[in-house]
């Protein structure tokens, strides 16, 4: 009888431990990581770009890191695609890979924001 009572508390904890597991995976699949190069060039445009990101749908977190100009962003794939994200940065007037900036709010960047800005 006792025997068996730990049997079945060693195969509950086992289930347990399945869930948790289970469930770990199931919530990596609801994160990505992308990366993108984008025309950043100074504390500002890091600013701008992750707070344009923050609005994006999907997108959980951003981070321009400045030298490399790479930002890497977290985002949930079944929300996001990383054609929107890059559009997103486009949006706020920075090149995001291959997709060029938007020239309406390339305009609106500070001067030293812009690709030719004096540094
Ligand atoms: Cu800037």
């Amino acid at each position: 009888m006792k025997k068996m009572g730990t049997k079945k508390i060693t195969s509950a904890l086992f289930i347990t431990l399945f869930a948790f597991a289970f469930s770990a995976k199931a919530q990596n699949a609801k994160k990505a990581e992308l990366k993108v190069k984008t025309s950043a060039v100074c504390e500002m445009c890091k600013t701008t770009i992750e707070k344009e990101l923050a609005f994006a749908k999907g997108v959980k977190r951003s981070a321009v890191d400045v030298p490399s100009k790479i930002v890497t962003i977290t985002y949930n794939p079944k929300k996001t695609t990383p054609e929107k994200i890059r559009q997103a940065i486009a949006n706020a007037g920075y090149d995001a890979d291959d997709v060029p900036a938007n020239p309406k709010a390339y305009e609106k960047l500070n001067a030293c924001c812009k690709k030719d800005g004096t540094h």
